[in-house]
């Protein structure tokens, strides 16, 4: 039997409670330990392990950091299930979920030194979202003791963009908030795109929040660059393309009463694709790539 907080670690990435790919991963993972933890036999430690699978693959169908994570946590166990033993085995599963949340938060650290790299002083910087590594990015630069400003976009329709602006005046950064339609008309003013990502597909394309692709198909007509910053968990085994059916639709209410414009087809996708040739360089833990480069990092370079 599965238990309770399983099911509340599932509700709470699903309502959007836990949000941004890094910690829907990171609660995806705990969630897999809970599952685990208190089993006593081989044939509960299977039967929760799939059903704590279902309830956190289904929370959040489209994050590519939660089925990479899923897929990293235990996508060898069926292999292992017949030999090793079962107490063992539950360890092992603790213990990496253990590791992957430490080394997840390490890879944020690490990538807000590799991407500070890329700002000079007196960039003004435009973003879209929350992300813990642009915001890890920040953090680096100011260190750096480099000056620069952020032009932050709202983020409909969950208002992202307000969690981003309040971090960074907390940090002392001069912040512009825009919404997200006014990004191509401020674009003239930026230095740089950087914005984080759900997922990086092996063609080097970018799963984001919805409003990322129009932004890096202005930045690249403007000749600005598009930096996507991202750990090496969130790259995905295969191409992520335009039609790839992988986004899942949020409900319309997100948007507005649906009752205010009967008989309208709302769509909420939370997330677009922008496709490699929109975007200049990807930062890792690992270091800066291109796009081209994506193909040689996939989700299982991690915890090796
Ligand atoms: P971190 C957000 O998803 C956006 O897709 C954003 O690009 C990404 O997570 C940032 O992830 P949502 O959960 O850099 O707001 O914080 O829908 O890992």
């Amino acid at each position: 039997m599965i238990s309770s907080r399983v099911r509340e670690v599932a509700k709470k990435i699903e309502k959007m409670e836990v949000r941004g790919a890094g910690n829907i991963a990171r609660s995806a993972a705990e969630g897999i330990k809970l599952s685990v933890e208190g089993t006593k036999s081989r044939g509960e430690l299977v039967e929760n392990l799939e059903r704590a699978k279902k309830l956190l693959l289904n929370a959040r169908p489209s994050a590519v950091s939660l089925i990479n994570t899923v897929e990293i946590l235990t996508g060898d166990i069926e292999n292992n299930l017949g030999e090793m033993d079962f107490s063992d085995l539950r360890e092992i599963i603790v213990e990496r979920v253990e590791k992957f949340v430490e080394e997840s938060k390490k890879a944020t650290q690490e990538i807000g030194k590799n991407g500070s790299q890329l700002i000079s002083d007196g960039d003004t910087v435009i973003t879209h979202c929350h992300s813990s590594n642009f915001i890890s990015i920040i953090d680096s630069t100011i260190q750096l003791e480099k000056d620069l400003g952020v032009i932050v976009t709202e983020t409909r329709p969950r208002y992202q963009g307000r969690k981003t602006a309040r971090e960074l005046i907390d940090r002392g950064v001069p912040v512009m908030f825009i919404v997200d339609s006014a990004a191509g008309y401020f674009m003239k003013d930026v230095e740089k795109l950087i914005v984080g990502a759900s997922g990086i597909g092996e063609n080097g394309s970018i799963l984001s929040k919805i409003g990322t692709f129009p932004m890096a198909c202005v930045a690249k007509k403007a000749e600005i660059p598009v930096i996507v910053v991202a750990e090496t968990f969130k790259f995905y085994h295969g191409s992520l393309t335009e039609n790839h059916r992988l986004i899942d639709e949020r409900k319309a209410e997100e948007i507005i009463d649906p009752g205010k414009i009967p008989g309208a087809n709302i769509r909420n996708p939370p997330f677009d694709i922008t496709p490699a040739t929109c975007v200049d360089k990807i930062v890792t833990e690992r270091g800066v790539i291109s796009p081209e480069e994506a193909n040689e990092i996939s989700g299982s370079v991690f915890l090796v």
